[in-house]
């Protein structure tokens, strides 16, 4: 809605989604929760309909940001019912402004909850890879440090947006031990170094209980799978996507090719770069979630229990 007063805090916020600047499946699913509130306020029309026409084509803009986490598409389905709810715009726009600010504060709570959760089922001194950087799966290790556990990490760098690094410098700062890894050491440092854990977050979670990650999660649970080494998923909610339960197929995201190398440097070389992949859910030991643990055989059970009978918009 360029021309629409709160067009420009919606392009903006697209922008840094798409950009990744503002990254991680949560915290875009907060961010494009918040952006439909701030266009909702903004919003100068006199009619309902116009006010719900405008707020489904902010929602559909922001959630085509990133296609692959589930997260922006159910935060804004859960923002967007209250414009498509209530009777009149006055009502509708208190109803959008009330459902983000909730939804901000469930994301915070969500990885809260699974700190807590996951934190329990570590040991003492475990040694654990983890892949990409997820808050989820981070907020367990420092729970788990704060209890004294006293876990010791391997990072990997998580090419080729070296989302590692964010890891390292985030467990250093709250005093974890903390070694980074290049990707392809994933399965050599797991043998080697006694890995008893692989620990990651998710961008969406499919109803047969598979798992959609950054890229190379499915070689290092595959890796895992093949030390009997467990994998745990630390997953809120809004991680788990209700349009898998009517078949649909979670969209993998590529990315531009210059994420990976300057295409002067390799004339003629084509470069891909999808930037997600899908883990089976055989190579899942279990999702830990705020409402607790799931295992992959009951995600279906899981996710139309959470959403069954809701409506989307998007
Ligand atoms: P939290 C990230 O995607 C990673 O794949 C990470 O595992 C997932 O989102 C979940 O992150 P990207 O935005 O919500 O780096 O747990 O492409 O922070």
């Amino acid at each position: 809605m360029p021309s629409a007063p709160g067009g420009s805090l919606l392009q903006s916020v697209r922008r840094d989604i798409a950009s990744m600047k503002t990254r991680g499946a949560g915290e875009i699913g907060r961010q494009a929760a918040l952006a439909l509130a701030g266009a909702a306020k903004a919003f100068r029309g006199k009619s309902l309909a116009e006010f719900r026409s405008r707020m489904r084509e902010a929602a559909t803009m922001l959630a085509a940001a990133r296609p692959t986490a589930v997260s922006l598409r159910n935060g804004l389905n859960f923002v967007l019912a209250g414009a498509m709810t209530q009777k009149t715009l006055d009502a509708a726009r208190r109803e959008v402004v009330l459902r983000a600010e909730r939804f901000a504060t469930d994301v915070t709570l969500a990885k809260k909850r699974i700190a807590e959760l996951a934190a329990k089922e570590l040991s003492d001194a475990e040694r654990i890879l983890v892949h990409c950087h997820s808050t989820a799966a981070l907020g367990a290790l420092v729970e788990a440090q704060r209890q004294g556990k006293r876990p010791i990490v391997f990072a990997t760098e998580t090419r080729p947006f070296r989302q590692g690094l964010i890891t390292s410098r985030f467990l250093k700062e709250n005093g974890i031990d903390v070694t980074l890894i290049v990707d392809s050491a994933a399965l050599h440092v797991m043998e080697t170094q006694r890995v008893t854990r692989v620990l990651l977050g998710a961008d969406a979670v499919a109803a047969d209980g598979s798992l959609y990650n950054k890229i190379g999660t499915r070689q290092v649970t595959l890796a895992a799978k093949s030390l009997k080494i467990p994998v745990m998923v630390c997953a809120e909610t809004f991680k788990f996507s209700p349009y898998t339960l009517e078949g649909e197929e979670v969209v993998i995201e590529e990315r531009d090719a210059a994420e990976i190398v300057d295409a002067k440097e390799l004339p003629g070389v084509k470069v891909h770069n999808p930037v997600f992949d899908r883990t089976p859910p055989e190579q899942v030991t279990v999702f830990v979630t705020d409402a607790g643990r799931v295992v992959p055989r009951d995600v279906a059970k899981f996710i139309r229990a959470r959403f069954g009978g809701e409506k989307r918009w998007i």
